[in-house]
């Protein structure tokens, strides 16, 4: 496999982005100062070949399956034309923070070395996928809804596809062609993709091309192979700040950061600016949002130079709080563990 090839079109500039594999990671600090939203032109990337460009004018969604009474067919403007839903939702790669299973626990994981950018809230609109599934008549014995997109097959195993559980599919997902008040961009799966909130990123398939409806549990390499299990992940936090950030001593500072759960709202976010000694609630402000995440700050003077670790640890509203060591995943999802950030305090 080609290495560090850039597999999208939109621009990945260095100073936002890192390039790892064939994704492209958002760089934390590129949140500072931004609103609630990630801005499109900073969103993560993750595609397994590259971006395809599909032409919206003759692309067909097509809905089928013994799960459902009647196939039908759908264009770009039959979607457009529908009652539509507006959703504020995070998508999360389960890969996301792989890499501190190596850095801070000792055992790396194999897979794309993903630090804590492989994340990203948007404001997405679209048809909600129940719609859909009514529209045809879905039936009592529906099991499983397999989405599949419409870029290139993936080593041999075939086009990008998993199934959602019918009764997730009826609940929360969306089939979306706007992100952030624009069409969907290109890398984000142009023209429509499915949008399952609070599940990892794999859930949500980009340029929907097929959705079938099963009356037996469907097996394909993306519910066995890969991502076996993952469902929700885990509670996470991030500052907003480059790694290895140079912060000037003897001033207040204002740390900002956002926390996030694939379980429900995030409602206590603790940092400790000592390596876990001692630690201190933020503040939150903004949205609140079950869905996506909570913005939070919290007030530094450092006045030793040097060497510091940063942590923020967050609980969602299930009760579950970030741990000191996340249990071993032998393919490297759902690091949730308190993630330690360094940062070199300087005299001004
Ligand atoms: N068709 C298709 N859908 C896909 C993928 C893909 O490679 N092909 N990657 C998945 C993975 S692993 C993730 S994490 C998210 C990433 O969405 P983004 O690139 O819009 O950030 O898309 C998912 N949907
Ligand atoms: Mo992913």
């Amino acid at each position: 496999m080609a290495h560090s090839l850039v597999t999208m079109v939109k621009p990945v500039p260095a100073s936002l982005f890192v390039l790892r594999d064939s994704g492209a990671e958002m760089r934390w600090e590129g949140m500072a100062g931004q609103g609630y939203h990630t801005p499109t032109d900073r969103f993560f990337v993750r595609n397994h070949t590259y971006t395809p460009i599909i032409d919206a004018a003759t692309w067909r969604l097509r809905v089928h399956g013994e799960g459902l009474r009647q196939a039908a067919g759908y264009s770009y403007d039959d979607l457009l034309a529908m009652p539509s839903r507006t959703i504020d939702a995070a998508i999360e790669c389960a890969g996301n923070g792989r890499r501190f299973y190596e850095t801070q626990q000792g055992e790396p994981a194999p897979g794309t070395p993903w630090g804590l950018g492989a994340v990203g809230v948007a404001r997405w609109r679209g048809v909600p996928l129940r719609d859909l599934l009514k529209a045809s008549g879905i039936r009592r014995e529906a099991v499983d809804v397999l989405a599949q997109g419409l870029d290139a097959p993936f080593e041999h195993y075939g086009r990008v596809r998993r199934p959602l559980p019918a009764d997730k599919a009826m609940d929360d997902v969306l089939v979306a062609y706007e992100m952030n008040g624009e069409p969907l961009p290109h890398d984000h799966g142009f023209p429509v993709r499915l949008v399952v909130p609070g599940w990892a990123g794999i859930a949500s398939i980009k340029w929907l091309g097929d959705i079938e409806v099963l009356t037996r549990p469907i097996f394909t390499p993306w519910n066995t192979e890969f991502y076996r299990d993952v469902t929700e992940l885990p509670v996470k936090s991030a500052f907003e700040l480059p790694w290895d950030a140079t912060l000037p001593a003897g001033l207040p500072l204002v740390l900002h950061g956002r926390s996030w759960s694939g379980h429900g709202r995030v409602v206590r976010v603790e940092v400790s600016v000592d390596g876990g000694a001692t630690w201190r609630t933020a503040e939150h402000h903004g949205h609140h949002l079950v869905r996506a995440w909570l913005p939070w700050h919290v007030e530094w003077a450092p006045n030793r130079p040097g060497r510091h670790v940063l942590m923020a640890r967050a609980t969602d509203e299930t009760g579950a709080t970030q741990p000191m060591e996340a249990p071993w995943h032998p393919q490297g999802y759902g690091f949730g563990a308190v993630v330690r950030h360094p940062v070199q305090v300087v005299l001004g």
